[in-house]
Formats: structure tokens, sequence, C-alpha cells
């Protein structure tokens, strides 16, 4: 078995800074030799992901703005990747956004407005993506994409985005049916939190770290690091009979009842 991702292509989407997962599976992918496209959001992210890229061994990455809820820039955005590289061999979908409001207090009084947002960048995103990236997959290779496991079951404030990431989890499922064909395969990463740009804000993000800390079974909280590792695994040839799967990284947090 080939572990190493040398001349390889890897598309990360949604970098923001430092602690972003996607830069634990960026490092990841790097360290195991792989090439690296970033995207970002807008404008507003060029600079940061660029200084980060420059930060690695390599300075061959290639960077694209892309706002996944505009269906032509993320074609062209594929488009103009296919004319740049050729070629991709996987893809990580880190990608999520709520309305701050809709993150505490009671689901039942989420608007129209939050949950149909939130489902568009969240989840629909990942279908548009993926079909976007198939084309460029000739050699076929992974997709992975980042869930929580409060869209699984209910865990307090996430609200909206445990509804985006319950649709989310099942696009994973159907996508990976439907590319299992051409040797794609589609999977998730559920990690356990992490203080990233996305828990920012989060009032009580300590006692929820603290509560990971006292009661997962392997009593610590997770790392970008760790969480690169597994996205390693599931975009490497280790992984090559694994789609439609869920991998908690949590410490084992979500086996407790
Ligand atoms: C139960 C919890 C705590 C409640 C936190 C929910 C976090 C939800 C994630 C979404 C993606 C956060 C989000 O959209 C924040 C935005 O409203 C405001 N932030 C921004 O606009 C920043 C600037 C940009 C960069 O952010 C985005 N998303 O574009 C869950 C936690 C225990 C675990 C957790 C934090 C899960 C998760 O999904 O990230």
């Amino acid at each position: 078995m080939n572990l190493s991702l040398e001349g390889r292509t890897y598309v990360v989407m949604g970098v923001a800074n430092k602690r972003s997962i996607a830069w634990g599976i960026s490092q990841a992918l790097h360290d195991a030799g792989a090439r690296l496209i970033f995207t970002y959001a807008s404008e507003r992210f060029e600079k940061p992901v660029k200084d980060l890229a420059t930060t690695l061994d390599r300075q061959d990455s290639l960077f694209y703005e892309c706002d996944v809820t505009d269906d032509a820039a993320i074609n062209a955005t594929f488009d103009q990747i296919q004319q740049d590289v050729g070629t991709i061999h996987g893809l990580a979908h880190c990608i999520a956004f709520a309305k701050r409001e809709e993150l505490n207090g009671e689901f039942v009084n989420t608007s129209r407005d939050g949950f149909l947002l939130s489902q568009n960048i969240s989840a629909y995103s990942l279908v548009a993506v993926a079909r976007a990236a198939q084309p460029l997959m000739t050699e076929g290779g992974g997709i992975v994409t980042l869930t929580y496991l409060g869209g699984e079951r209910v865990v307090q404030n996430y609200n909206v985005m445990g509804v985006a990431k319950a649709s989310l989890d099942a696009s994973m499922r159907y996508l990976a049916n439907d590319l299992g064909k051409h040797g794609i395969r589609v999977n998730a990463i559920s990690a356990g939190p992490i203080r990233t740009v996305s828990a920012k804000g989060v009032g009580d993000f300590n006692t929820i770290l603290k509560k990971i800390e006292e009661e997962s079974p392997l009593r610590k909280t997770v790392s970008q690091e760790e969480v690169g590792d597994t996205a390693y695994y599931l975009l490497s040839d280790l992984s090559r009979a694994v789609t439609g799967e869920i991998i908690h990284v949590d410490s084992g947090y979500n086996i407790l009842g």
C-alpha cells in the first residue's frame, strides 16, 4: 500500500485561519506529499489563506475564490482548476454557516430565512461542489465533509445547524451512492468540539470542552491535527473500501448514552 500522496492534488475548501479544521486537513495532506488547491468564500479570506500556504515547504498551491451559494461561481472555479491542473484526486468540504442568533435559544424559533440559509451553505454546497468536482476526478478519489453530532441527536444550542448537518449527512450518503461508480468515495468526519472560528462567540465553549475532557472515553478533546489524520486516511487508498460513512473523531464521546 502506497501511503504517499505524492503526485496527487486535493482541493481544500474553507480554510479561514490557522485554527481551522480545514488547515489541519491541509497540513496532513501536505505532509503526505500532496499538492493543495485552496478555495475561499470571499476576498476577505484571500490573504489569510495565502499567508498560511506560504508556511508550507512547497509553493505550488493554487488559490481560487469560490462562493458556494452561486452555481455559476462553483462551475467557473472547477473549470479553471481543470484548465490549471487537469485531474484532482480529492476534495475536503469544510464549509458551514448559520445566523449567530439562531445558534442559541429554542430551535422552534428558527426563521425560514435562517433555516434555508444554513441548508444552502452547509448542506447543498456539498452537492453542488461534488457535481462540479466529479469530472475532474478522472482517477477516482475521495470527498470528505465535516459534520457534527448535533445532526444525529439534539445538542443544546446547535439548533438550525443540527438540522443542516442531518441534511449534510444524508446528502453525503446519496452522493456516495451516485459517485461510487466513478470510483469516487464520499465520507464525513464528525469532529468533537474544537476552538475554531465557527466556535467563536459560543458563550459556554469552555464548559463544552471540559465536558469532553471529563466524560469522553479518551478523556481528552480533539485537535485539528487528529481530524487531519482521519481526513488523510479517508482521502488516501487506505480507505479504498469505505464510502457513505461518518467517522467520529471525538474521543469516543458519541458512544455515550
Ligand atoms: C453546540 C454547539 C455550540 C453552538 C455553536 C454552533 C456553531 C455552529 C457552526 C456555524 C458554522 C457557525 C457560524 O456560522 C457562525 C456565524 O454565525 C458567524 N461567524 C462568521 O460569520 C465567521 C466570521 C465566518 C468565518 O464563519 C462562517 N461559518 O462562515 C456546537 C459546538 C460544540 C461545536 C461546533 C462549533 C460545531 C460546528 O459546526 O462548528
